[in-house]
């Protein structure tokens, strides 16, 4: 079948499709830096924390050249408009190593001149785990004042990095914080924590930062953290309910398995003018699987986009997977998520059926959507951001020429 018949059959539908191919194409995606190099960082600092990047394929970026230019080979096909999303321990250090609490703009000024060479965005992250200060588990609600006192440095720093990367870009910067903060067994004060978390995030968000979009990340448990998270959903969510300047990111890989992330979007949609996400894909637990074309992805799209989420979204990408080729995973895995944009755009309302009762026509008319020829419309998408169909070849060479290469 020819694109042009497929979008006929759109049509009859009542699907624009022209019109979901420009808003796909202009929805900026911010890809996770981090996928390059299993979270390492260039401060050798690691994972730890709850999180863990499994596999040992060969080829791992290194150092800010070789993170360079995989992302800039998983770019070249990747259709749409793209953000790099970094975190502070990929810093870039070339008057000597700084700690995380000494870390200053001129450390990403490199990442700023990359960014602007590809023309993309920047999102921004503390890291709050991965270092010898994680005491205990706990950083910013740890009960050792020196602690605190440290991670409320490093995210200070890092709003005012991101507010200078903002700058540099004329542009508004994502800066998120996700904590590890949590206990293994059962608590003996679950409030304590909690009471010393909320005081260091309003010592961190003291002041307005023009060029910074503030959010806060929710977890239900991390490894070795199984029985108590301190920032847990209900309170980054009553903390952002209760300022309105800083809001909670949705990571779909952060609930009970049996929780469906997708039925939250339109609840915060209502309450709230920004609605950050990270998209992964958690098998049985938060494991960051590379993010794949399924029904799980399919509705956490479609709610943005019926919900009216979409302009609001910051759609950010948060996978890790060490064992297959890691350029591979981040185009399989930012195209798994363009392609359920693309399709969510592609859903026509069916609302009214919903709201007259008609049940019965709303599961048939719902099933029949699957079966649209939605590879069409993906292909036409690629054809026009001019992205070339053998991929894998490609990545294949560079496996073989680059990756192979390094120690
Ligand atoms: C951890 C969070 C967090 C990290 C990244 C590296 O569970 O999802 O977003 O994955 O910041
Ligand atoms: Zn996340």
């Amino acid at each position: 079948m020819s694109f042009e018949n497929a979008k006929k059959l759109y049509s009859e539908h009542g699907v624009d499709v022209e019109h979901a191919l420009e808003t796909a194409a202009s929805t900026p995606i911010s890809i996770q830096c981090w996928q390059g190099d299993d979270v390492t960082g260039f401060d050798s600092g690691g994972t730890g924390g709850g999180i863990q990047a499994t596999g040992n394929y060969p080829g791992r970026a290194g150092n800010f050249d070789e993170l360079k230019a995989d992302f800039s080979k998983a770019c070249s096909f990747i259709p749409g408009k793209k953000r790099i999303n970094l975190h502070a321990s990929y810093a870039v250090f070339s008057n000597g190593k700084k700690d995380r609490d000494a870390l200053n703009y001129e450390h990403f000024s490199p990442w700023v001149e990359f960014a602007k060479e590809k023309r993309i965005g920047i999102d921004f992250n503390p890291t709050c785990f991965g270092h010898a200060k994680v005491k205990d588990g706990l950083t910013l609600s740890s009960p050792d004042k020196e602690t605190r006192d440290f991670w409320i440095r490093h995210c200070k720093q890092s709003r005012i990095i991101a507010n200078g990367i903002g700058d540099a870009l004329s542009d508004k910067v994502l800066n998120n914080i996700w904590i590890p903060d949590g206990l293994k067994d059962i608590p003996a004060d679950r409030t304590g924590p909690r009471k010393r978390l909320k005081e260091a995030l309003d010592e961190i968000f003291a002041s307005r930062l023009p060029n910074v979009i503030d959010c806060v990340e929710s977890k239900v448990f991390g490894i070795g953290l199984e029985s108590y998270t301190a920032g847990s959903n209900e309170f980054y969510l009553s903390y952002c309910a209760s300022r309105g300047d800083v809001y909670p990111l949705l990571d779909n890989g952060h609930f009970h398995p049996t929780e469906n992330a997708a039925d939250k979007i339109s609840a915060l949609a209502l309450f709230f003018d920004c609605v950050p996400f990270h998209i992964t894909r958690p098998v049985r637990w938060d494991s960051d699987h590379v993010p794949l074309f399924n029904d799980e992805l399919r509705e956490l799209f479609t709610e943005i986009v019926r919900s009216g989420a979409l302009s609001k979204a910051r759609i950010g990408l948060d996978f890790f997977d060490a064992s297959i080729n890691r350029v591979a995973a981040w185009i399989t895995g930012t195209h798994s998520a363009q392609k359920a944009l693309l399709y969510a755009l592609l859903t026509p309302d069916l609302s009214g059926l919903q709201n007259s009762g008609d049940f019965t026509q709303l599961m048939y008319r719902q099933e029949e959507l699957r079966l649209l020829p939605f590879g069409e419309i993906w292909d036409e998408y690629l054809r026009r951001g001019n992205i070339p169909g053998n991929w894998y070849d490609v990545i294949k060479k560079y496996e073989n020429e680059v990756l192979k290469a390094r120690k």
